[in-house]
């Protein structure tokens, strides 16, 4: 079953805004299979953007998601990688649509809140990036078959 990568950022950790995001995954219909809050060491943060490691960005970006704790998450579920995309909105939330947690909640895209894996590939890098096969617990919602 696909995953997703998510991880409520330290702006999004300090704004409160934790329940309100997991809200958005769950009503959704995705099931959490990782969950833990932590500070995110420097040598985790510099692998977990090494894509962007040449932009002028690069530098804060390490600084702000090493300066105060995350929750990061893993989502399960047919097409969460997609999806979890639109329910994330566009990195700049200035220009992210309302409805989307970028855009009803950020302003600035270096305190954009969330990060959500951009390929199924990225999922699977970043996954195993961040949790451990033990912290990480498949489980059948039992209610009805077509919730994932
Ligand atoms: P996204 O996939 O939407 O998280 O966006 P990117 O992978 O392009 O960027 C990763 C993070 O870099 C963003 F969440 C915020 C930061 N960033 C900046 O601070 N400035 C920029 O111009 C672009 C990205």
């Amino acid at each position: 079953m696909e995953r997703s990568f998510i991880m409520i950022k330290p702006d999004g950790v300090q704004r409160n805004l934790v329940g309100e995001i997991i809200r958005r995954f769950e009503t959704k219909g995705f099931t959490l299979v990782g969950l833990k809050l932590m500070a995110v060491p420097r040598e985790l943060a510099e692998k977990h953007y090494d894509v962007h490691k040449d932009r002028p960005f690069f530098s804060g970006l390490v600084e702000f998601i090493t300066s105060s704790p995350v929750i990061a998450m893993v989502w399960e579920g047919e097409g969460v990688v997609t999806s979890a995309r639109k329910i994330i909105g566009a990195t700049n939330p200035l220009s992210a649509e309302l409805g989307t947690i970028r855009g009803d909640y950020g302003v600035s895209v270096g305190r954009n809140l969330i990060h959500g894996s951009d390929a199924i590939e990225t999922a699977q890098r970043e996954i195993k990036l961040w949790f451990s096969e033990e912290e990480l617990t498949s489980w059948e919602p039992s209610i009805k078959s077509w919730l994932y």
